[in-house]
């Protein structure tokens, strides 16, 4: 087996690396895969060079690469089932979560394939003796790193707008769950992407990651991760000065009140807090709660939180897995006990199960804590687990102070059945993304990503794809004549 995808080929890492991916449900090892260094790097980033300089991608008529993703979104269509529960022994999602997910992948494709060729451009109207055109031209060479929480469908918000506008890629999924962008990988090749177009590495973030981001021949750098990593990324990226997108993730307030339908507000703060265990950069880990029905809210989503069903991703009755892994769980772990020395309030959950077959894997209870207040760790920093911290409010004012004292930006949820107050509130939030009377929906025809320390950019949407586009402006003087600025 040979798991590295370079310039057309599968490749085995070339010292000879080998990495075990397990499975979080139960710390079982799932395969083996390469992993490389950077001379693997190297010579991804070089084919990827080499390939953006041949005509047959980069400046071939965006047609045919419309032709390719179109193909890549059926494809993954025909091999959903495969692929999703791939993505659910690798990440410990619920295979429920996973077949939605690569459905989002491929509607990503499709979103981007329909995409291309759309915007030829612009005409700017100088005057009667000029033609002057503003066209969108690929990047070059992108390097793209995705992170282990939606493995797939984080790449392929890159892949996709990256192939749309001709550029060609070096693809770094992590390393603890690379398996469904293997399948992806095998999906573009035989959609017809020329060799060298798509390139797929494995391996460490502190070797591969790095020996990527600061390749002399990268123009471009796409990160999804955390935010100590993207801090080191911009670093290493700065002396090149190359483009550079970021999504970092958050800590995303949902704010409940009084007025708000109930039931669905408890019901929404539950998905909002626990899909995925928490581990979802635009998770609802911080809820707001108006005075009037704050008791009663908190009453209500302890006892639905604490009844939960954890398990096997792949069982039909599992509600929620595990953590990712045995590391990111003992940081979750760590907020715990931050928690307690905060003096919140713990309402359910805290601590690991009991259930003796869930002693394998990473899993640990779904968490409300109430009594926080903005000044705490755990209300301001991203656990990134199955925690959700309970402050109270009084007024709309205070709720929108609340909500924005943050230093990440990324999504919000308001609650209310006061349209003028839910559209008051969705425009002095500073987030990227603000859902109303819902949480956690995203479409590709809307932009993604934050304010402030959620990141740099946006993905989806046509933003998503300018940028993977340099803006050229061609000025022609259709009546040339000597200008006699100079007199001698
Ligand atoms: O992610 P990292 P970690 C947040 C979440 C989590 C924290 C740490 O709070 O607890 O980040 O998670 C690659 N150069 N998010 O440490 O390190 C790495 O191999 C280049 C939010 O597991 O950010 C992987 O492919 N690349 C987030 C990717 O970066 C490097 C999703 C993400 O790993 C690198 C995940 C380096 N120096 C975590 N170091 C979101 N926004 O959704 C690591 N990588």
């Amino acid at each position: 087996m040979a798991e590295l995808f370079i310039d057309g080929e599968w490749r085995q890492a070339v010292a000879g690396g080998r990495r075990d991916v397990s499975n979080p449900f139960d710390a079982s090892v799932i395969t083996t895969v390469d992993e490389a260094d950077e001379t693997d790097v190297d010579i991804a980033v070089r084919a990827a060079k080499r390939a953006f300089e041949r005509a047959d991608w980069s400046s071939a008529p965006t047609r045919e690469r419309a032709d390719v993703l179109w193909r890549v979104h059926e494809l993954l269509l025909r091999d959903q089932e495969e692929i999703a529960r791939t993505e659910t022994l690798d990440t410990g999602k619920t295979l429920t979560e996973a077949r939605i997910d690569i459905e989002d992948v491929a509607n990503a494709f499709r979103y981007y394939a329909e995409l291309a060729g759309k915007d030829g451009g612009r005409v700017v109207d100088v005057g009667p003796d000029v033609l002057s055109r503003v066209v969108y031209n690929p990047v070059g060479v992108c390097c793209l790193i995705a992170p282990w929480n939606y493995p797939l469908l984080q790449a392929s918000w890159k892949v996709a707008p990256a192939l749309a506008a001709g550029n060609t890629f070096v693809l770094k999924p992590s390393e603890t769950t690379p398996l469904s962008t293997i399948a992806m990988i095998r999906l573009i090749a035989e959609a017809g992407a020329p060799p060298g177009v798509a390139n797929l590495v494995l391996g460490s973030g502190a070797t591969v990651g790095s020996a990527m981001t600061t390749h002399p021949e990268v123009d471009l750098v796409s990160f999804t991760g955390g935010l100590a990593t993207g801090r080191k990324i911009m670093e290493g990226v700065a002396p090149g000065v190359r483009n550079l997108a970021l999504e970092l993730g958050g800590k995303n307030p949902n704010v409940v009140f009084d007025d708000a339908d109930f039931a669905a507000a408890v019901d929404y703060a539950l998905d909002a807090a626990f899909l995925h265990s928490g581990q979802v950069c635009s998770a609802g880990s911080r809820l707001l709660v108006q005075e009037g029905v704050h008791d009663e809210f908190v009453e209500a989503l302890g006892a639905r939180a604490s009844a939960i069903r954890l398990g096997n991703g792949l069982e039909p009755m599992t509600e929620s897995g595990p953590l990712s892994s045995a590391e990111h769980r003992a940081k979750v772990e760590g907020y715990l006990e931050i928690a307690r020395e905060e003096g919140a309030r713990l309402v359910t959950g805290g601590r690991r199960p009991d259930d003796p077959e869930l002693a394998n894997g990473y899993f640990l209870l779904p968490t409300v804590y109430a009594d926080c207040d903005r000044s705490m760790r755990i209300v301001q920093e991203e656990i990134f687990g199955p925690v959700v911290t309970v402050e109270r409010f009084r007024t709309e004012d205070e709720a929108v102070e609340l909500a924005n004292d943050t230093r990440y930006g990324l999504a919000s949820g308001v609650w209310t059945s006061d349209a003028g107050r839910a559209q008051r509130v969705a425009n002095r939030l500073r987030h990227g993304t603000v859902w109303i009377n819902d949480f956690h929906p995203y479409v590709p025809q809307a932009e993604w990503g934050g304010f402030g320390r959620s990141g740099i950019g946006r993905e989806l949407g046509p933003t998503g794809l300018r940028e993977y586009q340099e803006a050229k402006h061609i000025y022609q003087n259709l009546s040339p004549a000597p200008s006699g600025w100079f007199k001698g």
